[in-house]
């Protein structure tokens, strides 16, 4: 059963049907839609809402509203219905049957916008297994339907066998799907080895999809990751040493998070949440020119806690304040929230205080030294690698220079060795 694809034709012309049961959200839950339906390479053509307090077993919607729909459909020359819901395989079976169009899901949708993302092997590989893993379930749903409706004599019939080789295929897919994550998942695990053999610490960026992650990446280091207003424009962690004067770290981009993901399918996305949870720090980016930057917000700290990163800690990243009208805002943000910064990425207002912060929260009172220590006093080297963080060692003629992040309460032992105004190795 192929996955239904919004990217053979970029002209679909999609209705949205809402079911969302908070009044409040709704406009930012229908604008938030509309986004992932264009960056699926759809084109909204209309939309209805429902509240639904249960929803029906059969097809989610009662079949009045059902009905009401089918009307909208033709009069909006829709090809694909999005529902904003998480849909079972019999729902998704009768709605298609009763509108006699394309039906996706919400997690569909979001994973068909993966699907056009995902440049990596890994990245790829990732995607393909989060679809097979979501489809599974559905899959049996759809053909248990089939075999019902055979119905009555005996259990093995056709349906049943259709069912049981699919469901082989599928698993025996997801197996060596997984095999083949694990190999490059290893040689992921080689470089973080090797990057954690450098003491350097290791920061992560999170935030809600747009908050503008690979814009601050790019200012940071200096790269040239696509940015683009399209929600997952990232999907593919990436790495990167950032140099600075005082303060050395590695940095990774990682996807965007947004509300409803379910968790299962952030999971397969395990290169990010392990950059993620094996993070030093998390720089969390929030966009607070967006209305409503406390739901992102939100829905990124519960993403954390899904994901068992909550543990780590978090520096408040305010961005996009050049869009904002009333600068007072982003004063009195950072004012009232702790260890936070304002910035903007786009243009690098705040990067200074952004540095500042970073250093502050790594180094935990700890101070830069550069030092020639003596052969004798080796033992001081082997301290700051275990107490502190090394940047630099190399063996020279008069002795170990030594470049390390140290407790401030260190400089007294290290002062006779300290070297002032020397040009580093
Ligand atoms: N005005 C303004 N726009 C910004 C700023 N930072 C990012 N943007 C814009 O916000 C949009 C999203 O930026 P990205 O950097 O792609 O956001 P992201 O968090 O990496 O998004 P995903 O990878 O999709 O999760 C782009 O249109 C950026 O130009 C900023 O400081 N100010
Ligand atoms: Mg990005």
């Amino acid at each position: 059963m192929p996955e239904p694809k919004l990217t053979q034709d970029p002209q679909e012309r999609v209705f949205l049907v809402f079911v969302n049961p908070d009044a409040a959200d709704d406009h930012f839950v229908e604008q938030e839609l509309e986004g992932l339906v264009e960056a699926a390479g759809g084109e909204a053509c209309g939309s209805t809402r429902q509240r639904i307090d249960r929803p029906h077993k059969a097809g989610y919607l009662g079949s009045g509203k059902v009905g009401e729909i089918g009307h909208y459909l033709v009069e909006t020359e829709a090809d694909v219905v999005v529902v904003d819901a998480e849909l079972s395989g019999i729902q998704i079976r009768n709605l298609e049957e009763a509108w006699q169009r394309k039906v996706l899901d919400r997690t569909t949708l979001i994973l068909d916008i993966f699907a056009r993302r995902a440049k990596t092997t890994e990245g790829q590989l990732q995607v393909e297994l989060a679809q097979l893993i979501y489809r599974l379930p559905r899959l049996m749903s759809v053909y248990t339907k089939f075999e019902r409706q055979r119905g009555g004599i005996g259990m093995r019939g056709p349906g049943e066998t259709q069912l049981e080789s699919d469901r082989r295929l599928v698993n025996a897919r997801i197996a060596r799907l997984k095999e083949a994550i694990e190999g490059v998942k290893q040689h992921r695990a080689m470089q973080r080895v090797a990057r954690s053999s450098h003491p350097i610490p290791s920061l992560s960026l999170v935030g809600y999809t747009s908050a503008g992650k690979s814009t601050l990446m790019n200012r940071l280091c200096s790269t040239g990751l696509l940015v683009d207003a399209m929600p997952f424009a990232t999907l593919d962690p990436t790495t990167r040493r950032v140099d600075s004067p005082n303060l050395t770290f590695f940095l990774t981009d990682t996807v965007g998070f947004i509300r409803n993901l379910p968790t299962q399918l952030v999971a397969a996305f395990r290169a990010t949440l392990e950059e993620v949870s094996g993070a030093d720090l998390l720089l969390h980016v929030v966009d607070v020119s967006h209305p409503d930057w406390e739901g992102q917000r939100d829905a990124v700290l519960e993403t954390l806690m899904d994901i068992g990163a909550s543990d780590r800690p978090v520096l408040t990243v305010f961005n996009k304040i050049d869009a904002l009208e009333d600068h007072t805002f982003a004063r009195q943000l950072v004012a009232e929230w702790p260890d936070s910064v304002a910035v903007s990425a786009k243009n690098g207002e705040g990067m200074a205080d952004l540095f500042a912060l970073i250093s502050k929260m790594l180094r935990g009172g700890r101070s830069r030294i550069v030092a020639i220590v003596p052969y004798d006093q080796s033992q001081l080297v082997e301290a700051c690698h275990k107490f502190g963080t090394v940047i630099t060692e190399d063996y020279r003629e008069d002795g170990i220079w030594l470049e390390a992040d140290v407790a401030t309460e260190w400089l007294t032992r290290l002062a006779p060795y300290l070297v002032e105004g020397c040009p580093p190795p």
